[in-house]
C-alpha cells in the first residue's frame, strides 16, 4: 500500500478526533447518507475503557429494535426453558423493560422486529443433536416433546408455549422473524429483510442473552451492523452467564457492539423528540 490515505482511513482519522473531543461515536453518514428518520444519541456504557461513558448516535429511520425470543418456551411455566429446571424469574425479568421501550417506539419510525425460535412438527430443520441433548436434559422431554400439563410440543412452530407471550405480542406491522437456529443470519430471513429495510443499527433486546441474543449480535456485527444491547431488557438462565455476556460485549472497547439500558434508551428517544411515524 502506498503511504496515500483512502477515503475510508480519512474519516476515521476524523472520528477518532472527535470522539475524543465529544465522545460520540457519530452516524456515519458518510457511509449511508444523510439522517433519514430522526437523529438519537444514545449513552452507552464502560466505553471505551470500564467506568467510561460514551454516546452512539442512531438514525430513527435506519434503526431497528429486536426483541428475541420473548417466547413461553424461554420465560413461561411448562415451556422448554422451565422444563429444564431452571428459575424463570431470570428470563422473565426482561418483559418489564421491553414492554416499556415498546410502549415508547411504538408509533415512531423505529422499525420492530420480534424473533421466535422454533422448528417443524417433524423436526426436519432441528438439529438432530440439538434435539437429543434437550431430551436427556428434560429427562425424556425435550425439543418436539409435550410435557405433562404443558401447553404443546416443546419449541415446535404454531405450539401455544413457541409463540411470544401476550404481553410483548406483536402489533399488526411489527415485524416477525421465525429462525430455526440461536442466530438468526444462518437459518431465517432476517439479513434480507434488514437490508430490505435500509437498517443500520439494532437495538437488542430479549433472551437469553449467552445464548439467542449473543448469538444475532455476533452475526449482525460482523455484517457491519451497530449492535446495542439493552442490558436491563434481557436475561439468562443462569445469571452469571448473562453478566459475563454483557461483559463480554464490552471487551476490546466494544468487540460485539455497545450495552446501553431501557431508561436510556428511552431518554434518548424523548430527547430526539421524535415524530409520529405517517407510513399508515
Ligand atoms: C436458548 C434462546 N437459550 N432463545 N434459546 O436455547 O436463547
Amino acid at each position: 500500500m502506498n503511504g496515500k490515505k483512502n477515503a475510508i482511513q480519512m474519516q476515521l482519522e476524523k472520528d477518532y478526533e472527535s470522539f475524543l473531543e465529544n465522545k460520540v461515536i457519530p452516524y456515519p453518514t458518510w457511509q449511508y447518507g444523510e439522517i433519514k428518520g430522526t437523529l438519537i444519541k444514545l449513552e452507552v456504557e464502560d466505553t471505551p475503557n470500564f467506568g467510561d461513558t460514551a454516546y452512539i448516535e442512531l438514525d430513527s429511520g435506519r434503526t431497528a429494535f429486536i426483541s428475541v425470543d420473548m417466547q413461553t418456551d424461554f420465560c413461561g411455566p411448562n415451556g422448554y426453558v422451565d422444563v429444564m429446571g431452571y428459575d424463570l424469574s431470570l428470563t422473565a425479568s426482561a418483559i418489564k423493560p421491553i414492554k416499556k421501550v415498546l410502549d415508547t417506539i411504538r408509533d415512531t419510525d423505529i422499525q420492530i422486529i420480534h424473533t421466535r425460535e422454533g422448528h417443524s412438527p417433524d423436526l426436519s430443520d432441528a438439529p438432530y443433536l440439538k434435539v437429543l441433548r434437550s431430551k436427556i436434559i428434560g429427562k425424556g422431554i425435550g425439543i418436539g416433546d409435550k410435557p405433562e400439563s404443558g401447553l404443546g410440543r416443546l419449541l415446535i412452530r404454531g405450539e401455544k408455549n413457541w409463540d411470544i407471550i401476550d404481553e410483548l405480542y406483536p402489533l399488526p406491522g411489527e415485524i416477525i422473524i421465525d429462525k430455526a437456529g440461536k442466530g438468526a443470519f444462518a437459518s431465517s430471513n432476517i439479513h434480507l429483510v434488514l437490508k430490505n429495510l435500509g437498517i443500520t443499527h439494532l437495538v437488542l433486546t430479549g433472551i437469553t442473552a449467552d445464548v439467542c441474543v449473543h448469538t444475532i449480535m455476533r452475526e449482525a456485527n460482523d455484517y457491519g451492523y451497530g449492535c446495542i444491547l439493552l442490558k436491563d431488557a434481557t436475561g439468562a438462565t443462569d445469571q452469571g452467564n448473562c453478566d459475563s455476556a454483557i461483559k463480554s460485549i464490552k471487551m476490546q472497547g466494544g468487540v460485539f457492539g455497545n450495552v446501553s439500558d431501557s431508561d436510556k434508551f428511552v431518554k434518548a428517544i424523548n430527547e430526539a423528540n421524535l415524530t409520529k411515524d405517517e407510513k399508515d
